[in-house]
């Protein structure tokens, strides 16, 4: 059965198709640097936004009208998973990414779950095999249900602890059948309310503990995805142990984990932390750890994670430059955990959604790897940086020197010279090229 039969599959059309159901500027087959656009952007759409959720809010019941609504429980997941396929195939989309959750309802228990899981996971595999569409990652929802009330690892309950760790092996077990190229960690409920009642080094050490048990257990069953935990500062939990990429780093030094795992970097978490998107994967890439992107925005005007599709061209291309400077996402790739407004019910809008989306990252691409080319701002940040590779600054990285000569140094100084730092002469020149390059 066809669930979008009046929509047909998304072409490239170019800047001017006036089409809303084609591409302007994502071109799969086009050369960006000596990748394909396609493989340079590895888009996913997430299951729960785009199958699963009904656009409820705390406020609102659910909004979204969708063909496959008149069925329930089973039916229902098989329905949105035959709608998937069709959908990510319109799309030419090649990823996908779900929570456990998401794909098969939960049963009285946790024998019952496991066995809807397999029955749905049994059918995607089937679909998978006539699709072009992979999974980027599939991941545990240990967050939604009362039982996570206190935490999932970080649980002060230790049946809990192992109710998740159950649900994270299903998980790694599924993503072996399927070949996930990840396997995310996102802490919606690590973390706590308040510290009144908290003992934070049993909880993190706990959570460590958790990690190495994944980590052995892949291991184990030959599962090689790349391990990805994907910070975020707050929400549902008051604090996150996982806060920003910088907190997780440290995280994952102290546990001896920073080996097994990368980090999955979400635009809207990232300001959500009081950073820039392109912050938050500066720093994972500087330190080595940039392993995926969930792609998305928030409003700056609300303090929570509005998941928006991302349409902001500045963030897209600022975004793209940090994943050219990494050399490509590798396993990773840029998953749209992105839903449409709540006003935006129509099955239609979750196609203009993608392409929006998609058009966005494919700007973003351009854009940056022309500003990479001509070096834009690698000359900038050479030069601004060029004292240290002469006399003094030399010294200093290359560790030749110490106080006291530095202290001999600064004694003999006339005047220290500084240069402008130039910033509008370089946002009027990322303008410039937005402007020029988008299209090209
Ligand atoms: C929620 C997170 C979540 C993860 C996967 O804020 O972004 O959707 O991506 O659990
Ligand atoms: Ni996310
Ligand atoms: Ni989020």
């Amino acid at each position: 059965m066809s669930y979008f039969n009046n929509i047909d599959k998304i072409k490239f059309e170019g800047s001017k198709s006036t089409n809303p159901y084609a591409f302007k500027f994502y071109n799969p087959e086009q050369k960006i640097g000596n990748q394909t656009m396609e493989e340079y952007l590895r888009f996913g759409v997430a299951y729960w936004h785009t199958l699963t959720m009904d656009g409820s809010d705390p406020f609102g019941a659910g909004t979204m009208v969708r063909p496959w609504d008149k069925f329930s429980g089973m039916d229902l997941a098989k329905a949105r998973l035959e709608a998937s396929f069709e959908f990510f195939e319109k799309l030419n989309v090649p990823f996908f990414c779900f929570h456990d959750v998401d794909i098969a309802p939960e049963g009285s228990n946790l024998r019952e779950t496991n066995q809807n899981l397999d029955t749905i996971v049994g059918l995607m595999k089937d679909y998978m095999k006539d699709s072009n569409t992979k999974l980027l990652w599939n991941t545990a929802n240990n967050f939604t249900h009362p039982r996570f009330v206190h935490g999932a690892a970080s649980s002060n309950e230790a049946d809990v602890f192992a109710y998740s760790a159950a649900k994270v092996k299903k998980g790694l077990e599924i993503g072996k059948e399927l070949g996930a190229e990840n396997y995310v960690f996102w802490g919606g409920r690590e973390g706590y309310e308040t510290l009144l009642n908290t003992d934070m080094k049993l909880e993190m050490d706990n959570l460590g503990r958790f990690f190495h048990m994944a980590v052995d257990y892949a291991k184990e069953i030959g599962f090689d995805a790349q391990f990805l935990i994907e910070p975020k500062p707050k929400e549902p939990t008051t604090h996150q142990y996982d806060f920003d990429v910088a907190t997780g780093h440290a995280f994952l030094q102290n546990y001896g984990l920073q080996d097994h795992f990368k980090f999955n970097i979400e635009a809207n978490h990232a300001t959500l932390a009081g950073h820039t998107f392109e912050h938050e994967l500066r720093y994972a890439r500087v330190n080595n750890m940039l392993g995926s992107v969930d792609a998305n925005q928030g409003d700056p005007l609300l303090g929570w994670d509005t998941d928006e599709f991302p349409a902001d061209l500045y963030s897209a291309t600022l975004a793209m430059y940090e994943v050219i400077k990494n050399g490509g996402l590798g396993r990773g790739g840029l998953n749209f955990d992105a839903k449409v407004r709540r006003g935006s019910f129509e099955p239609e809008d979750l196609f203009h959604a993608h392409i929006s989306g998609m058009d966005t990252f494919a700007i973003g691409l351009k854009v940056a790897q022309k500003l990479y080319d001509d070096k834009v701002l690698e000359d900038i940040i050479d030069n601004r940086y060029k004292s240290f590779t002469e006399g003094v600054g030399l010294d200093i990285v290359s560790g030749k020197t110490d106080f006291h000569k530095l202290e001999n140094h600064a004694l003999n100084l006339q005047q220290i010279k500084h240069q402008s730092g130039r910033l509008e002469k370089i946002k009027a020149t990322i303008n410039q090229y937005l402007i020029t390059y988008a299209a090209e």
